[in-house]
C-alpha cells in the first residue's frame, strides 16, 4: 500500500487506522505494509505518522525535508514498497479502503496485472469533475483506450510492474501518468467501480487554474510522447515479466 501525504494532519491518523484495521483483519490478505510519503508537510502530519509507527511496525514513513509535490511523493512511496501487489490511494480519506473488497477475488484469479478504481460518483466540485473528464477523454483518445476514470489514483498493481515505471510527473498528474505508462507497455487496466468520499478534513493543496493548466500541459506531453514512441525516437523500457503469484506472497 502506498500513499502520499501533504499537510494531512486532519486525516492521516484516521486513514492509517482504517487501512491497518482492514489489512490486519482481512482473511484473504497475508503480508501487508503501509508506505506513506510525508511530502514535507508543515503541519503535524510527520509527528502523527511517527506516533502511529510506534504501534504499527508495518507502517513505513518516507520523509521529504521539503515539499516536492504529489508526483514525487507517490513515486518515493512506490519505490519503498516490497510486496507483490501494491495498492495506491490518497491519504485524505477520499478513498475508503473497503473498496478493495471488490478487487481481491479478481486479483487472486490473476485476471490482470493492473486494476484501477473507477469513481462512479466523484465527491468533487463540478469544475474539478469537468477538468478530470476532459483530460481523461483526451488521454483515452491518445492511447486508443476507453477507460471510465483515467485519473483515478486508487489502483492495485503488480509490484514489479509498478516499481519499474520511470515516473516523471511532479504535481498532481501522477495518477494519469501511471494509467498512461502501464498502457504504453501494452497492459490493459481492469476497471472496477469504487466509492469516492468527501475529503475528511483539511483542504486540497492545489489551486484550480494552476492544476488545470498543468493537466493540459501534461496531456499534451503524453500525446507528444506517444508520437515519438511510434516513430522510434523514444523507446519503451522493458516491461517486467513475472510468473503469476499469490497476493499474499512476498517478492523476496
Ligand atoms: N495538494 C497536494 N497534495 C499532495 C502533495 N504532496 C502529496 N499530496 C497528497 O496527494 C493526495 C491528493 O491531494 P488532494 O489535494 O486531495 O488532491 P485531489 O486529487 O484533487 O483530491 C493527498 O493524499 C495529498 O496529501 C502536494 O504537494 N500538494
Ligand atoms: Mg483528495
Amino acid at each position: 500500500m502506498a500513499a502520499p501525504a501533504y499537510n494531512e494532519a486532519a486525516n492521516i491518523a484516521a486513514a492509517v487506522t482504517e487501512w491497518r484495521e482492514y489489512l490486519a483483519g482481512h482473511p484473504a490478505i497475508g503480508a501487508w505494509e503501509i508506505v506513506v510519503c510525508n511530502d514535507g508537510s508543515i503541519d503535524a502530519t510527520g509527528e502523527i505518522l511517527a506516533e502511529l509507527r510506534k504501534s504499527c511496525p508495518e507502517l513505513v514513513v518516507v520523509d521529504f525535508a521539503a515539499n516536492r509535490g504529489a508526483g514525487a511523493a507517490i513515486a518515493a512511496a512506490i519505490a519503498h514498497t516490497r510486496l507483490d501487489w501494491v495498492v495506491l490511494l490518497d491519504s485524505d480519506g477520499q478513498f475508503p479502503i473497503a473498496n478493495l473488497d471488490a478487487f481481491l477475488d479478481r486479483v487472486r484469479a490473476g485476471e490482470a496485472d493492473a486494476f484501477s478504481g473507477a469513481r462512479i460518483r466523484k465527491a468533487d466540485g463540478i469544475a474539478y469533475r469537468w477538468g478530470s473528464a476532459a483530460s481523461g477523454a483526451v488521454s483515452n483518445l491518445l492511447h486508443g483506450t476507453r477507460y471510465r476514470d483515467y485519473n483515478s489514483i486508487f489502483k492495485v498493481v503488480r509490484g514489479p510492474l509498478l516499481r519499474a515505471l520511470a515516473l516523471e510527473s511532479g504535481g498532481m498528474n501522477c495518477s494519469t501518468e501511471i494509467t498512461a505508462r502501464v498502457t504504453e507497455l501494452g497492459r490493459t487496466w481492469v476497471e472496477i467501480p469504487i466509492e469516492h468520499r468527501e475529503r475528511g478534513g483539511g483542504a486540497r493543496g492545489w489551486r484550480f487554474w494552476r492544476g488545470a493548466r498543468d493537466r493540459a500541459l501534461f496531456v499534451g506531453y503524453l500525446g507528444y510522447r506517444r508520437w515519438l514512441l511510434r516513430r522510434g525516437v523514444l523507446r519503451l523500457p522493458e516491461a517486467p515479466r513475472e510468473p503469476a503469484r499469490d497476493l499474499t506472497e512476498r517478492s523476496r
